[in-house]
């Protein structure tokens, strides 16, 4: 084997190995994206997590029909991720501060850069 052939087939077995593990990362993320509980939050719900990503189970489920509750007391001021399945409103009750969700809205990582999950106290069905 010549040295060019050599480094060639050096260069292509790196960018295989590259590929390898571009494809493992991806199919992680995908295995991890189902095992996290946004697939366990179902309709008509907002699903709370004290922890970022989502992991497992939510911490507390909220529906429209439970009207304005306050979060437990794991969750208050302490939301690291949710999910939105139904429309609703969250409140800083001191100061006042609403924040309107939508069908759809998610956060992995709600309380990280003085965001809203830092200071969230109550959910509501609307603002
Ligand atoms: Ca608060």
């Amino acid at each position: 084997m010549t040295k060019t052939r050599a480094r060639i087939v050096g260069t292509l077995s790196v960018l295989m190995l590259t590929g390898s593990l571009f494809g493992a990362g991806s199919a992680a993320a995908a295995d991890g994206a189902e095992a996290n509980g946004a697939a366990d939050c179902g309709a008509n719900e907002i699903c709370f997590w004290a922890d970022n990503d989502m992991p497992g189970a939510p911490t507390w489920r909220w529906s429209p029909g439970s009207g304005t509750l306050n979060l437990p007391p794991e969750l208050h001021d302490n939301v690291g991720s949710f999910q939105a399945n139904a429309a609703g409103c969250f409140i800083d009750t001191d100061p006042s501060e609403k924040r309107g969700v939508i069908v759809g809205d998610y956060s992995n990582a709600y309380k990280d850069d003085g965001k809203f999950g830092s200071r969230i106290d109550q959910v509501a069905p609307g603002c």
